[in-house]
Order: structure tokens, then sequence, then C-alpha cells
């Protein structure tokens, strides 16, 4: 039967797949040339929707590829499952989250043996198995011991909802990232890991990166980890022995310091403030207690703060400048405390012109005075006002400055960071448990390696997990009291969990060796596999889970335990799958289930409706899509493979040249576009083959040309990455064993891919004097050139001047002479 029924053939080659594993990647065979493709792993947050689809059919490409070109592909495949929603659908249901968690990961296992990724099963791995939450607790410890985990006090980002504690990486313009709520500050000990340490590693090592990462990744990983640089300047206080340090990237603009700012919320303002302004100090900094960060950041504001009833003294001019409490100031920047220099600093002058404070101009930008028109200037420009560096300009004005307060121990040159250390811990259940115990004569503890996992209990459910603030593990009376592992005395378990973001830091390295068991994972298995040659995934992830991963990758590095810096080499950002113009949404109805179209259209339509619809990088809306065309595309790739009379096997040198030239021109741009990640275009290149062979079939040589059997095999190699069940079952019906995926990839004939040459006539005064062989394509200036190159047309002229040259390219070149 030659009708096309994308459901059979779909189901007939699962099955068989399951039985011929094409996909294993084979540790041993180090004869093959290594390819790690990644795809992000899933979070089991009920079955695989429309976003899935696109990201695993994106991923899979690169993986098939690799796999026909003939490498030994490692495509793994795992789940990212501990989180939230996991614990609220437990309490909404009475049940341990575990229950939903592994419930979801068999629906979507299931969905994606259909949708079938070269996926290599046997490395399948979840987040909250034991097995794999035993090595993020030991990788902890490591950290741990290397002072990269440890705890402090501190203000906090809290989400009411959530009711714990939030990264700043999850803060969103001031709301929770996972619920949407306003995120209040609360001061609470928490456990942090110290990724301050390689901020300067984290943005120096990007150079390895470009190129491979899309460059808005690279930039906002920068703007994030927002290196700095200018200098510390201590200024003197007046009545306190200690001076107060600021941070400032213009030191140059020193003389122009008329007033200081204190953090409202730092302590340093509550320690300075006389006694007199106590008041009103306290007043305020309560006001500014209440508000979150975005209105703190806010520059559309107006200006609010309190003076101190002190004064500094600015270490140049030896002016006295009063000091002033101010929420624009933020306490955990710098030393959070500046320097004003309202002619100069936008929000500073601002705050000068609210409350009547001195604007001195110290660069001359040939701008109109800022206290005039309440604009800063902040161009370059000569130092005025500023005694003995007058005249210079900004960077010798810097370094200048710099240099004289270190001279005289004023200050010094200074690097500052916008990234904070990552606060790790959580007051959530289910999550990787912290593995520290805390003894009341020892103090913290940790678990020694080989008491690990410290297992969850499984005998908490439903309202045991609602949250109340502190982690639902405090109240587990049997597992959180434990004797302290160094002295034997009653102590507590340490009852937060690690954030999810940790769980996922490394799962790529275990991968590599899933079942290790001497270590998170086997350090030959991951010098064979990584790094990881190319990672697909959302650029939601851009900060998040890029920046911590690759900052374990660094501490594995430092711990020797990796002999790379950097995890992934180059990086895939898929766009959205989004209808009528709207991001889909399951509260706003505007959605469409991927099960149901599966049901409709068949796996194949769906992926190849994903990859065809435009570039990776690009959103696709599903409302411009057309599965219908991709069924008669696909039902016309059968029926060609159908209607092929020629053996297996046949030469195809003596078949029809024309097709022969069409088919290898498919290959050399269908090749080059895959490695380019322009896969749209590929399946444009392989569809005009697909047009070709039809028309060799119906008004050319026929379906027995040799040229035509070439053709269609090499449709159905194409195809494979793309419509992989389609062009299984077209290797299948051209007389192939399967799989298709192992049968290599077609390769270009360089002599096919000449063009055909043309024959261009050249006339000189009307008169045919040469004959040229030209490409079709050739361009009227390239023909000219080789026209009036001709010795035949110099002989016409004769050395008579040219008047003209008419070029219709590629046949006629004509050339009127000079009378
Ligand atoms: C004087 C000055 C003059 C400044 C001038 C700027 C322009 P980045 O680039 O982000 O590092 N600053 C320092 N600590 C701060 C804090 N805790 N909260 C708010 N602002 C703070 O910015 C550094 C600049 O931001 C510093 O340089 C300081 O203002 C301010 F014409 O000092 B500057
Ligand atoms: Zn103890």
């Amino acid at each position: 039967d030659e009708q096309y029924d994308p459901r059979a053939v779909q189901d007939k080659w699962q099955a068989r797949w399951e039985q011929l594993r094409p996909f294993r990647a084979d540790d041993a065979d180090g004869s093959r040339e290594r390819r790690y493709t990644l795809d992000m792993f899933p979070y089991p947050s009920g079955d695989l929707h429309m976003g899935h689809a696109e990201a695993f059919a994106i991923g899979d490409v690169p993986a098939r590829f690799a796999l026909q070109r003939g490498c030994n592909v490692l495509h793994p495949i795992g789940w990212d499952s501990f989180g939230l929603p996991a614990e609220n659908a437990a309490i909404k249901r009475d049940s341990h989250p575990s229950e939903w968690t592994y419930a979801n990961i068999e629906t979507q296992a299931a969905s994606f043996r259909r949708y079938a990724p070269s996926f290599d099963w046997s490395r399948r791995l979840h987040t909250s198995d034991p097995e794999y939450y035993r090595w993020t607790q030991w990788l902890f410890l490591r950290f741990y011991e290397r002072g990269l985990a440890y705890r402090k006090g501190g203000q906090v980002n809290w989400c009411p909802n959530d009711q714990t504690v939030l990264a700043n990486e999850q803060v969103v313009g001031g709301h929770c990232e996972r619920c949407g709520a306003l995120v209040e500050k609360r001061v609470l000990t928490q456990w942090y890991f110290k990724i301050t340490d390689y901020a300067d590693r984290l943005l120096d090592d990007m150079a390895q990166l470009e190129g491979g990462w899309p460059e808005r990744v690279l930039l906002m990983q920068r703007n994030w980890i927002g290196r700095s640089t200018g200098a510390d300047v201590h200024f003197a206080i007046e009545g306190r022995a200690e001076p107060v340090t600021v941070y400032t990237t213009r030191p140059d603009t020193l003389f122009g310091a008329t007033f200081m700012v204190v953090a409202a919320d730092a302590a340093l303002a509550e320690e300075i403030v006389a006694p007199e302004r106590r008041a009103a100090f306290e007043a305020y900094r309560d006001e500014v207690s209440r508000e979150s960060e975005i209105e703190r950041l806010s520059s559309e504001r107006e200006k609010t703060g309190v003076f101190l009833g002190r004064y500094a003294v600015n270490p140049v001019t030896g002016d006295r400048i009063p000091v002033w409490a101010s929420d624009y100031v933020l306490a955990e920047y710098g030393h959070g405390a500046i320097m004003a220099v309202p002619a100069h600093d936008q929000r500073d002058l601002d705050f000068a012109l609210k409350f009547g404070l001195p604007v001195r101009v110290v660069v001359e930008t040939g701008q109109p005075d800022p206290a005039e028109t309440g604009v800063a200037t902040a161009g370059d420009g000569a130092l005025v006002n500023s005694g003995p560096v007058d005249g210079l300009a900004k960077a010798e004005a810097i370094e200048r400055i710099t240099q004289v307060l270190e001279e005289r121990g004023t200050g010094k040159a200074a690097v500052n960071f916008r990234l904070r250390d990552w606060l790790v811990s959580r007051q959530r259940f289910w999550g990787c448990p912290i593995p520290i115990v805390h003894c009341p004569s020892c103090g913290e503890v940790p678990v020694p390696d080989e008491q690990l996992p410290v297992r969850l209990p499984e005998n908490l459910r439903g309202a045991d997990l609602a949250p109340k603030g502190t982690s639902p593990l405090a109240a587990a009376e049997d597992w959180v009291n434990v004797d302290c592992p160094k002295c034997g005395g009653a102590a507590k378990r340490d009852s937060d969990t690690m954030d999810t973001f940790v769980d996922s830091s490394w799962y790529y390295f275990r991968y590599c060796s899933p079942t290790y068991e001497d270590g998170p994972f086997d350090v030959e298995a991951v010098r064979r596999w990584m790094p990881v040659d190319q990672y697909t995934g959302g650029v939601e992830h851009a900060i998040l889970h890029l920046l911590y991963s690759r900052f374990f990758t660094k501490v594995l590095y430092d711990m020797g335990m990796v002999d790379f810096t950097e995890p992934f080499a180059r990086l895939l950002n898929q766009g959205q799958v989004i209808l009528n113009g709207k991001g889909m949404s399951k509260s706003t109805g505007n959605l469409v289930d991927l099960g149901e179209q599966i049901e409709e259209s068949g796996v194949d339509v769906v992926r190849l409706a994903m990859l065809f619809s435009g570039p990776p990088e690009d959103d696709i809306d599903w409302a411009d899509v057309s599965p219908s065309g991709m069924y008669k595309f696909l039902a016309r790739v059968h029926r060609i493979a159908a209607e092929v009379t020629s053996a297996p096997g046949t030469d195809p040198a003596g078949g029809d040249a024309e097709l022969r030239r069409a088919t290898h021109r498919a290959v050399d741009e269908a090749t080059a576009m895959i490695e380019a990640n322009r896969f749209n275009v590929a399946i444009a290149r392989i569809m005009t083959l697909v047009n070709a062979a039809r028309k060799a079939i119906d008004s050319g040589p026929g379906a027995g040309d040799p040229a035509v059997r070439e053709a269609a095999e090499t449709i159905a190699l194409m195809l494979s990455l793309f419509a992989p069940y389609t062009a299984e079952e077209a290797w299948e019906v051209l007389g192939h064993e399967a799989p298709v995926v192992r049968a290599g990839w077609p390769a270009a004939d360089p002599a096919l891919l000449v063009e055909e040459a043309v024959t261009c006539v050249v006339q000189v005064a009307g008169k045919v004097r040469d004959r040229l062989e030209v490409a079709p394509s050739i361009g009227e200036a390239e023909l000219e050139r080789l026209a009036l190159a001709s010795p035949k047309v110099a002989e016409a002229l004769g050395g008579a001047g040219i008047a003209k040259v008419i070029v219709r390219a590629p046949k006629i070149v004509n050339i009127v002479p000079q009378r």
C-alpha cells in the first residue's frame, strides 16, 4: 500500500527503535569522534507541552546530525524533579510530593518516547532520587570545606506567598520569579555559596564563549556580574575615630563632593546619627523598610532623605560636608555610603536640589550649569575647581587622584561587583536536605560522607508540608533530632533544603557516568565526554542556571576533578511557542495541547512544523503554522520513495544530470545550514529537492532513473533529522535496513556542485566576435570585464575607443566602438 499513514508509521518505528536502541552512547568506543549534545532537562509539571516539543525538536537536530556523521553521541535525558509545585500539589491532595513528581515523570517519559528525541535512555536520572541527591550533598560538603558554603545572618529576600527565602537571581523586578508575589525583606540566618569569589573568573572566562554563545546571553551575564572599577575613598567624620569609606567610579570628581549619603537601612547610619536627629532618622528608616526594591531603585521617584546631624571632611578640599541618609543608596553595594557629586551625578543632583545642598562643577563639559538646568553633566572634559588636577582629562585625573589618595593613605583603587553570594537554603520540604548537624557544643558539624544521603522523611504528607515560615522538616521530630556526629550528644539536623538550582548545576556531569557510586561522577568519563558540545534550552536561563553551572565547573576545576573551566562550548536558545501573538497559558485558555496536535497530525508533522517555521531563536506563532502543509510534504516524500523502481545500490552516475546536480546542491547547502543552526533553511532545501525529484518522475526520465533513486535516498537520509519516523519508513521502502540514523550522512560530490555553463555571445558593433562559457548566475560587471578582456574583441576594435557596452547577463554583451 502506497498510502502514507503517519500514525501507523510512527507506531511501527517507535516499537522497532526500542529494540534497535540506535541512540546508545558507547563509553568504550574511542574510535569515533565523541559528541555531547545536551537539552536543558525538564521539570515534571504535568505532561509535555508545546514549548517542550519545540525545544526538543531543535535539540534533536544536532544530536542526530552528529550520529549520522559517524560520531559517538551522548544525548541524555533526565528530570529536574525537586521543587515547589510538587509540594503544593501534595498539600492540596494530602499526599507525598514524590507521588505527584514520579507520576508526572512517567507521563512525560511516555510522551518523550513517542516524540522520539534520540535520547540514550539508559542514562536517565532524577535529581530527587537519593542516588542523585547523595552527591548534591557530597558537593555541598566539599564547598563547605573550601569555605565556599557558609551561613550568615542578614537581610534576605522573602516571598510571603511561598513562605521561603529567594536568591537575588529569583527576584525579578521586585517580584518572586516563581509566583509573582511582591518580595519582602527579612533578617534571617541562611546558607550561601560564595560565588563572589569567582566573579573575576566568571567574567574573564567568557572569552572562551565568544562565538559559541549568543551575544545577548553573554551581555546579560556580564551585566549581572557587573564589575566596576574606581576607588575607595576614606572620609574623616567629625566626632568619630573611624573614617567612613565610600566607593566611587569617579574619583576624578572628588573636588565636587559636597555632601555624603549613607544608606538609610545600613548599620552605619544607625551608628553615626547625632542624638538630636535620631527620632527623625528612625521614622524615616521605618518608612524605607516598607519600600520595595523597585520603588527604591526608581529614578522617577522624588528623592527622600534625612540629615544625620554629622559632618565629614572632604579629604582633598578639607571642606566640612553634611552627612545624610537616603534610600537611593543601597546598603549592600560598595560600602553602603557614597560621596555625592551633584554636578555630575543625576541622583545626587536631584537630592541636592530638593534639600538645598551645594552644587560644584568640577568637569568642564561645555554644557549649561546643572544647578540651573537640573541636569547633571556626565560627559568628558577638562577638570576645573580641582586645584592641582585642574586641566587634566577624566582618565588622567582618575589616575592622579587615586595616586594622591594612596600616598596619603586616604584611599585606594578598588573594584566592585554587582554579583552577590548565592543564597542556597530554602524553608521548604521537597528539596535536597542540607547535610549539616547543629550541635550545642560542637556548632556546625558536617554529616560524614559515609552517612550520605541524608534522606527526606517519607512519613510527612499533606498538611505537614504547609508553609509556615520555617522548614516543615524542623517539625519532623524523629528526623530532625540526631546524635552529633562529632561528640555523640543530642543535636539537630539543619532543616532547610537546597535551592533546586543547586541540583541542576551539575546534572550534566552525572550523565557521563549516571550510576557511578564512588563520587558525583567518574572523572575519566567526564574527561571523555565533556565539555558539552552543544546545549539547547530557553533564554529564561540566561543568568541563573548558566551562571551557577559555570561557577560549579570552576569549583570542580579547582578541586582537580575536571580539566576544563567552561561546561558548555556552544549554546542555542530557542524561542517560544506562542498563539495569536500571545504567550500560551492555561489560565487564559490561550493554549494548544501537544497531545491533541500529535493525535491529529502525528509527531513528524509537529516536529517539522516547529523546525520549519523560522530560525530556532525566533518565537513560533502556532496560529501561523500549517500542519496540513507539512503533512502534504511528508506524503510526497513517502510517495517518491514508493515509486522508485531502480534497485538499491544502482550507480547513479549515468542518471539524469540535472537532478543529480539538484541533489548534490541540496546536500551541500543543507549541511552548511545545519552546521549554522539554520534548520528551517535546511528543510527548505530538502523541499526543493523533493520538487525536483517529483518533476523528474512526472515529466523527466521517470521513476526508474538511478538519479531519482539517489534523490529519494538523499531525502530520507537528510529528513531523518527533522521527521525521523517518515524518514525511517521511506528508507525501508527504498529497500534499506533500519535504522536510517545509522546510515551515514550524504556527501556532496564537488564535481556536481559546479553550475552548468551557458554560452554568452560577445558582439562588437553588432557582429558576433567571441563566445564565452560563463556561469548562469554571473553578474553584469563580471561579464563586461570578461568580454573586454577577450583578445578577439580587442582585435575587432582595432584600437578604437569604446562608446558604450550593453550587457544582458548571462547571454549577450554588445560593445559599441567610438567612431
Ligand atoms: C561619585 C560619583 C560621581 C559617582 C559621578 C558617579 C558619578 P557602579 O558603576 O554601579 O559601580 N554608588 C556607590 N555605592 C553605592 C551604593 N551603595 N548605592 C548607590 N549608589 C552607589 O556605580 C558606582 C557609583 O554609584 C559610584 O560612583 C557612586 O556614585 C554610586 F559623577 O561616586 B559615584
Ligand atoms: Zn557535638
